[in-house]
């Protein structure tokens, strides 16, 4: 081959590498490369095996020394924490656990990925939850309930006989930042996975993920006994119904010996419960933690519960779970959504934080974008999941973070843990949107350290995934840092909240009203618009949810003129010529927030396009096919919803902002969704 035929073809093949990435390496990008000498005199697990491998093909520093250490410093980080000290020319990762020395590489291969490993480190670090925890809401059938990546990664058909590799590569990602267990299918549960044909192929998941550190949990049917146990009843005071629970934990057990646990949904949505028997949520929760106690299992039992009551739905799971409050077991963990309605853009906490406190409570959070533009949308979640965390309940005065209610540092709770509901699916990138993966990292670290910010976790994902150019870096993590703000103004400024369409909960219909269907799942029921103005009024003249809050922050959200805008009309129902802080009505300031979250949106398109000759070229155009569509959605949201309350508040769009482009009654008529599904080839409905 001639000299310059040669440049050509490797010019060629450098082109197509560049083009050729489909997201399926997630943040791990660094295999290979390394020569590293690792020594570790101890006896192998299969977890250190997997340490000394990680650390061998990718550390590019001098040896490293592995400590199965007995030390008292190093007991006293914890079984999952570890100490890294040294430099590049010698370090030694030091934990009591092989799962701390696993952390310990990833974190050390994560500091080199981000340029950040020093010549000279002693880091110490422990999680600040025990459990950190993916919830899939997988079903058996492989569709996943609000999962917008494809089919489930679960092959159950396949197993256990055949294991995809994806098990092990999903497990390596998790434990790369931490997380150690999963709830493998659907809140929502089939009582088959409790079958003697469905636990081995659940055990033959949990031995793949074990050496990474991960247990396997399930999600429990309540009826299970009676539809696959072959009882009459599934009453948790039967004795029969009890016995059926322990033998079927004890035949767990002697399959999966590290089995977690159930997460249960009981008498939510249609659920089975121990409501149906006239028994309370701890007689139902009791009685499995009852029979998991022996093995070492936990029971996280939600408090998403809600009826078609006249209780506004906020308020329902205080009411129903606050009377409970130190009835549970102590391998109970009540399991919390962040707000009191649904994984809505923007909510305040749900008082439960801070509320219970002789009852260990965990967050709830949803990485999948259920409400938040499926994996279309390009919204960063670090900021929402930060908010939360961060937010003081003064449930002990102030400091008494959501995250201090939850880790066991302000009530002491025996266990701590925290779940993300998951964004994973068979798609090639994962999570569908190449930027999706960025929720289930932020998940992953916040778990693990709740004070990082979210501006931090933006900056070692992008330069991990995408890399570490000072344009891309800068450009990508504004887009990131602005996106969830975005969505909020384009979609639900001001907090206004679910007025979703009322089934697939990805497009506005603010009007969705059906005087046959429960009023709690229509959106006029949450933002009661009338032409005398707009919100949900929560203070005492209204629901009165505010009062399940400490002071002051009952004070504070009771009054409109103290309640922070981003939640007011959350709290208050406020005319339309309400004085907002910016001196404009509260009309003029939707119109101005909707707007805004268009403007933002093409943006980011802007931004994106910067980029294009630093991004490979097949993500980039992924991210950019999705930006438009977003773009496009923005619009929708923003026509739809002022439109649409425009018929109420009669008042005019201001003059200076775009005018709507889509007619309200095209948009109300069914047919437009459709459409637009039909348009965009990938929206789903459930
Ligand atoms: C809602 C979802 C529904 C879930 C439910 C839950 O719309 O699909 O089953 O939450 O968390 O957000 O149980």
């Amino acid at each position: 081959m001639k000299i310059n035929a040669i440049i050509i073809f490797t010019l060629l093949l450098s082109v197509i590498h560049a083009g050729a990435d489909n997201g399926s390496k997630l943040w791990l990008r660094n295999a290979g490369g390394g020569s590293a000498t690792v020594n570790f005199g101890g006896k192998m697990s299969p977890t250190i095996s997997i340490v000394v491998d990680e650390l061998r093909t990718q550390w590019k520093g001098g040896p490293i020394g592995l400590d199965l250490s007995t030390k008292k410093e190093i007991k006293a980080l914890g079984a999952d924490g570890f100490r890294i000290s040294g430099g590049p020319e010698a370090i030694t990762i030091a934990s009591s656990s092989d799962k701390g020395l696993l952390y310990g590489a990833f974190h050390l291969l994560r500091l080199q990925a981000c340029g950040a490993a020093g010549s000279t480190m002693d880091i110490s670090e422990s999680p600040a939850y025990q459990l950190r925890i993916l919830n899939h809401w997988d079903n058996l059938n492989r569709s996943v309930e609000r999962g917008y990546a494809g089919l489930s990664l679960w092959e159950w058909e396949k197993l256990p006989a055949e294991l995809s590799p994806r098990y092990r590569e999903y497990a390596r990602a998790n434990a790369s930042i931490g997380i150690n267990g999963s709830v493998l299918n659907n809140v929502n549960a089939s009582p088959t996975i409790l079958t003697k044909e469905y636990l081995p192929k659940v055990k033959a998941i949990a031995d793949v993920f074990r050496p990474w550190g991960i247990k396997v949990y399930l999600s429990a049917n309540f009826s299970s006994p009676k539809v696959v146990g072959g009882l009459d009843t599934s009453d948790p005071l039967d004795k029969n119904v009890r016995k059926w629970w322990k033998d079927k934990a004890a035949e767990i057990y002697a399959l999966i010996p590290d089995f977690g646990g159930f997460l249960v949904k009981a008498n939510s949505e249609g659920q089975p419960g121990p409501h149906d028997f006239g028994r309370t949520h701890a007689d139902g929760a009791n009685m499995l933690a009852d029979a998991l106690a022996p093995h070492g299992g936990i029971v996280m039992w939600r408090a998403f519960v809600y009826n078609p009551s006249s209780e506004d739905r906020a308020r329902q799971a205080c009411e129903e779970f606050m009377p409970l409050d130190g009835k549970f077991r102590p391998n109970v963990i009540i399991q919390v959504k962040n707000g009191p309605v649904d994984f809505q853009p923007r909510e305040p906490f749900t008082p439960l934080f801070g509320g219970m406190q002789q009852t260990a409570v965990m967050p709830e959070l949803q990485i999948t974008q259920e409400y938040l533009g499926f994996s279309n949308h390009l919204v960063f979640l670090a900021p929402l999941f930060e908010e939360f965390l961060k937010t003081d309940t003064y449930a002990r005065g102030p400091g008494s973070t959501v995250a201090a209610t939850t880790d066991g540092s302000l009530f002491g709770q025996k266990i701590s843990a925290i779940a993300g509901v998951a964004n994973t699916g068979s798609d090639a990138n994962w999570c569908g949107h190449h930027f999706a993966q960025s929720n289930w990292y932020a998940f992953g670290r916040l778990a693990w350290n709740h004070r990082l910010t979210s501006d931090r976790i933006a900056d070692e994902w992008i330069r991990q995934t995408f890399g570490s150019d000072e344009l891309l870096l800068k450009n990508m993590s504004d887009l990131m840092m602005r996106s969830r703000e975005a969505a909020v103004d384009y979609m639900m400024p001001l907090c206004l909240h679910h007025i979703f369409s009322t089934n697939h909960h990805y497009g506005p219909e603010p009007w969705f009203s059906n005087p046959n269907m429960r009023r709690d799942w229509q959106p006029p029921y949450y933002h009661k618009a009338d032409s005398g103005g707009v919100g949900f009024d929560r203070t005492a003249s209204g629901s009165n949810a505010v009062a399940q809050y400490f002071s002051p922050l009952r004070e504070t959200y009771a009054n409109p003129a103290t309640c922070p805008e981003n939640l007011l009309l959350w709290f208050h129902h406020l005319p339309w010529d309400y004085k907002m802080k910016s001196g404009r009505t509260l009309w003029d300031e939707l119109c101005y927030r909707y707007a805004h979250g268009v403007e933002e949106t093409r943006e980011f398109q802007k931004i994106w396009d910067r980029l294009e000759h630093r991004v490979d070229a097949e993500r980039f155009a992924h991210v950019s096919g999705k930006l438009r569509i977003q773009a496009r959605d923005a619009i929708w949201w923003r026509d739809a919803c002022l439109l649409y309350f425009q018929t109420l508040s009669g008042m005019p769009i201001p003059l200076e902002l775009e005018r709507p482009l889509y007619d309200l009654p095209r948009l109300m008529k069914q047919p437009r969704t459709s459409e637009a599904y039909i348009l965009e080839g990938n929206y789903y409905i459930k």
